[in-house]
């Protein structure tokens, strides 16, 4: 079965499958003037997108459609959104709405002689500005459609505000993402946030817009009679064929540079309660070909981009995992050496045979596993049964063998967590995992996860305001945890972890593994913790010199007075570099020490030493968390089942349904 919820919760909501029920349309705005011969152009406020004549203007009558996407960021605590000078990586999203435009422009969707104009914004590295797209457009004349991209529910306020303007101006817009993919999939009906911004006249989209979905909006919008929803949620399409998601390389050049995003499988098999890909994306992989990997490596490569981030939220899980990395292999031992990978992956994925070998021969650098938590009681009560403790050592052990960096996501809001366990926990995992990247994120109940349904099910407080839900905000009470209990947990972790002592442990064990990268995990470090030191942002969100701009402040906030803003901004400015340059002496000098250790290559740490036959008699990972014991004889009764040959060939997968409907590997 395509699809994560059989049509079951979303069956209050109006069902427009294919476009075919329309429930009403926005006023259509006017054709004005047009220009031949369809651009794309990242930047409409220099009008350089104009083909053929430099920003010249055609006559009235023609047929122009410009499609704006914008990816929004969201706003800091001041109520500015958070934006850089470079951000960190392009966005997918944006990549993979650009490419379907791009395909639907090629195919002339709207007749020979009208033509589409694309305009691409991410907001995270360039200021938006409405006033300015609308003047374009108005010089430039024909209509346009505005779309919000890539919208999650923290950006959800963000985008509501930028799309005031266009409205006004006549303009329609439709927003698409996670957030409103989320609510449609799980809620009995729409959240009062979305039905407010319904009531502004903004159109939604919920699903993916592959197989010709995008094309009904376009064509929508280009008519005049956008509908208020489209839902199409019940209907996952098939990636296979479809335009693999690309940017232009201006793009990338706002970023860090060299380092681009594709998606290459959607899906997952598992049930985690906090999670919302399984219920927008559905518990099924869905994956892109070897082909399409290849073209897309090839386009970007010719660009100068030779590093990627697989968005797949479980590349592990990606049925086609073996294919698309024999290709990698193949390009990597033939014409592309320096191809570069980051990965994210379960806590199991050492357990499929010659997963991380190949994902090492294919260029796989950096990983992201879903650790979550080390206590087990705390992932059975969130449904992350695959996650078991007792394999978290040999699983990461293997990634730094095959000279990965590893970074752990870690979840913070347990049921069975205090502020005291917290910091427990952390100085277990400082000491008995090899872990270099910790990244902290508050259990947070994000529209489209189990969690939040059944919290809204049962009436239990969520704070209203979307836009922080970014995992860096406390939205929700804890059982055990007050308020601000949690939120100085919160804080307490990320500095337990990151102390000058512990990265002189990280450094020093990675610059004692031979395919190690101390350097790269000193920046690594650096990044992650001085977002959270200085910027006040999750490290997922930073990103290199953040730029804030008065009067785009949140629409409810007021204005500052220049004479209030620009000083304090000057001065954020330079205590923060003043304090960046400060831990990077420190850290960098902890770096050298470590380099230039006599014992270098031959320091050993619990963490890094080869298995022991004691250890899990030993280790407080196992006797001190809560629910280790347990976990501890549930590994042993699954061996001893093993060994007397009754029970499945892969340990891992024991007792996990979700698993076994997983594709076969
Ligand atoms: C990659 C990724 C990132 C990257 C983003 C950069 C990049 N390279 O793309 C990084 C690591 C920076 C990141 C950061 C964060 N992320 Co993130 N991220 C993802 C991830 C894994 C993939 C996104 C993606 O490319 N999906 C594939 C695209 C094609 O799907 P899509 O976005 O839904 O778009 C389709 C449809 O929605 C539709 N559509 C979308 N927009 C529009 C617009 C129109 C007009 C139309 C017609 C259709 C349409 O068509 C698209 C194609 O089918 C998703 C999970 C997921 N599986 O999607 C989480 C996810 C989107 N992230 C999430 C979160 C919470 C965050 C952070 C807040 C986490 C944090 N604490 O830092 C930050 C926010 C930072 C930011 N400014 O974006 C959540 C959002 C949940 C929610 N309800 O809001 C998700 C779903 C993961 C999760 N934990 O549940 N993220
Ligand atoms: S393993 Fe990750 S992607 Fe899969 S259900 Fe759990 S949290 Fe979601």
């Amino acid at each position: 079965m395509l699809g994560p919820k059989g049509g079951s919760t979303s069956s209050l909501f109006l069902k427009q499958r294919k476009g075919s029920k329309n429930q009403g349309s926005y006023p259509r705005i006017g054709a004005k003037t047009g220009e031949r011969g369809a651009r794309h152009c990242a930047s409409i406020a220099c009008g350089k997108g104009v083909q053929g004549g430099g920003g010249s203007l055609r006559t009235v009558g023609e047929a122009l459609f410009h499609f704006v996407m914008i990816k929004p960021s969201h706003y800091d605590d001041d109520g500015y959104p958070i934006q850089w000078v470079r951000s960190a990586i392009p966005s997918n999203t944006l990549a993979c709405l650009n490419s379907l435009a791009e395909d639907a422009r090629r195919r002339n969707i709207l007749g020979p002689d009208v033509e589409i104009r694309l305009h691409t914004y991410d907001e995270t590295n360039r200021r938006v500005r409405p006033d300015r797209i609308i003047n374009l457009i108005r010089k430039q004349g024909g209509r346009a459609l505005i779309g919000l991209v890539g919208v999650q529910s923290n950006q959800f306020p963000r985008s509501v505000d930028l799309a005031r303007p266009f409205l006004a101006a006549g303009l329609p817009v439709c927003i698409g993402g996670f957030h409103v993919s989320g609510c449609v999939a799980m809620l009995p009906e729409l959240p009062p946030d979305i039905r407010e911004a319904q009531a502004l006249g903004i159109s939604f989209f919920a699903g993916e817009s592959e197989e010709g979905r995008l094309d009904e909006v376009l064509r929508d919008g280009w008519n005049g009679t956008l509908k208020p929803l489209y839902n199409y949620m019940d209907d996952l399409p098939a990636l296979t064929g479809e335009p693999p998601p690309f940017l232009p390389r201006k793009h990338v050049q706002r970023t860090s540079g060299s380092l681009s995003s594709i998606d290459l499988g959607r899906g997952c098999p598992y049930q985690c309660s906090f999670c919302t890909i399984i219920n927008v994306q559905g518990r099924k992989s869905r994956f892109r070909t070897a082909d399409d990997l290849e073209h897309i490596v090839r386009e970007n490569y010719a660009e100068g981009i030779k590093r990627f981030f697989i968005t797949d939220d479980n590349f592990a899980r990606n049925r086609d995992w073996e294919l698309l990395f024999d290709r990698l292999i193949h390009l990597r031992n033939t014409e592309f050496p320096k191809l570069g990978f980051t990965i994210q992956v379960d806590t199991l994925c050492h357990k499929i045979p010659n997963f991380i070998e190949k994902a090492a021969q294919a260029g796989v650098r950096r990983v992201f596993i879903g650790l979550e938590n080390i206590n087990p009681d705390n992932l059975i009560a969130a449904k992350k049964r695959q996650n078991k403790i007792t394999e978290y050592r040999e699983m990461l052990q293997k990634w730094r063998d095959h000279g990965a960096i590893t970074y752990a996501g870690y979840i913070l809001g347990f049921p069975a967590d205090t502020k005291e366990s917290i910091v427990r926990d952390i100085e277990i995992i400082k000491r008995e995992l090899p872990l270099d990247i910790l990244e902290f994120f508050f259990l947070t109940p994000l529209p489209g996860s189990e969690d939040h349904k059944v919290l809204s099910q049962k009436g239990i407080w969520m704070d209203p305001d979307m836009n922080k839900y970014d995992l860096n905000h406390r939205v929700s009470h804890h059982s055990k945890m007050g308020d601000g209990e949690w939120e100085e947990a919160y804080r307490a972790a990320w500095a337990a972890f990151y102390t000058p002592e512990h990265v002189r442990t990280i450094l020093r064990r990675s610059a004692a593994c031979k395919l190690g990268r101390p350097g790269t995990t000193l920046s690594t470090i650096l990044w992650f913790y001085l977002m959270i030191l200085f910027e006040g942002v999750h490290p997922l969100e930073g990103g290199a010199f953040r730029l804030k701009f008065r009067r785009d402040r949140r629409s409810e906030m007021k204005i500052e007075n220049p004479l209030v803003f620009y000083p304090r901004y000057g001065w954020e400015t330079l205590t923060k570099v003043w304090g960046y340059l400060r831990v990077y002496r420190q850290f960098k000098g902890v770096l050298n020490e470590a380099l230039a250790a006599p014992d270098r290559w031959t320091y050993s740490d619990i963490a890094i030493a080869p298995p022991q036959a004691d250890e899990f008699e030993r280790l407080s990972l196992y006797h001190e968390t809560t629910g280790g014991e347990a976990a501890l004889a549930r590994m042993r009764r699954d061996d001893a089942i093993r060994v007397s040959g009754h029970a499945p060939h892969r340990a891992g997968l024991v007792n996990n349904p979700a698993l076994e409907a997983a594709p076969a590997k």
